[in-house]
């Protein structure tokens, strides 16, 4: 493991030449501990990070914990025997995390969290999360869908991953929207784990425990993933998704465009898969002239609706 304070040969070079410590940032390794490729969004934040990861010459060490805590912590533990510059964490839940980012801080290793938060007693354990505002996120699509209901609505909720801080604060913003409707509110509410066959597997035990659906005025899914299954279990029911029951989510993926063009739903939150983006210019910042980033480094949160999805289609299906 190379001890922290030596400066790589090719880092010499650059001091000797320009007088100042510099690191070449094709010097930086970074390990990145992923969630693993639950939804399509997940899927396209990893290519994101590796195209990053090649504009920034960041050698950049991929690990799938398949939705797994412990797998994540295990990948921490090996990327500080490995002795990297930085790593990256997508946690998969909230909590837990305290001890393991010890370790990483002990090894004067900076963490990054992207694109969903830890609770923590120790602030200093991370450096900086580049994360959207998961509770604006619930609450944009609680407002959008009281407008397009006139304010009442009759709602299932599909939630995320139990204990992750979208879930949570997704759950949490939405909540706060409908509170000014007493004509709209919750009255199922499952997690569906952000997958897609975990959606659909929710949404047709709601359609059955609401007169076949007839009772559901609308799904909030936490993520596209899981509106899409819903969209699937709506037309296997025999209703029509997007007018018999609206469908509403957070992501802004591909399918979910093309779902609203093809008028099956009516709206989503779009969620940048391009979080390693920011943390590697941080880091590197960090690295080079020693630059404290923010500690939330906040990705923007759009609204879209059908009447711009098939052009927003167009325009994403490359990335994905
Ligand atoms: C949200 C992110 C969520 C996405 C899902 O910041 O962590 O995880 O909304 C993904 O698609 O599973």
């Amino acid at each position: 493991m190379t001890p922290k304070s030596t400066i790589p040969a090719f880092g010499v070079l650059a001091l000797l030449m320009t007088g100042t410590a510099a690191f070449a940032a094709d010097t930086l390794t970074v390990g990145f501990a992923q969630v693993g490729s639950e939804s399509g969004w997940r899927a396209a934040e990893t290519k994101v990070a590796k195209q990053k990861a090649q504009q920034d010459n960041v050698t950049l060490k991929i690990s799938d914990a398949q939705q797994k805590q412990e797998n994540e912590i295990k990948a921490v533990r090996s990327f500080v025997a490995q002795g990297v510059d930085g790593i990256f964490i997508a946690p998969v839940v909230a909590t837990g995390w305290d001890s393991v980012l010890r370790e990483a801080k002990d090894a004067n290793i900076p963490v990054f969290l992207l694109d969903r938060q830890i609770e923590t007693s120790d602030p200093s354990l991370y450096t900086a999360a580049v994360t959207s505002d998961t509770v604006l996120e619930g609450h944009m699509i609680g407002d959008y869908l009281a407008k397009i209901t006139n304010n009442k609505c009759r709602i299932v909720e599909l939630q995320g991953t139990v204990g992750s801080s979208p879930a949570i604060n997704r759950k949490k913003g939405f909540g706060e929207a409908i509170a000014a409707h007493p004509d709209m509110q919750i009255v199922r509410s499952q997690s569906g784990d952000f997958t897609r066959s975990g959606g659909k597997q929710v949404m047709e035990s709601f359609i059955k425990a609401e007169n076949n659906g007839h009772d559901i005025c609308a799904v909030f899914a936490h993520n596209d993933d899981m509106g899409i299954g819903a969209i699937q279990a709506i037309k296997e029911a025999g209703l029509k998704p997007g007018t018999d029951i609206k469908v509403v989510s957070i992501d802004g993926v591909p399918d979910m465009f093309k779902a609203m063009a093809d008028g099956e739903a009516n709206g989503t939150v779009e969620l940048s898969p391009n979080m390693a983006g920011p943390a590697f210019k941080a880091l590197i910042a960090l690295k080079t002239d020693h630059t404290q980033p923010q500690k939330w480094i906040k990705t923007p949160s759009t609204l879209y609706t059908p009447a711009t999805a098939q052009a927003e289609y167009d325009r994403r299906k490359p990335l994905y």
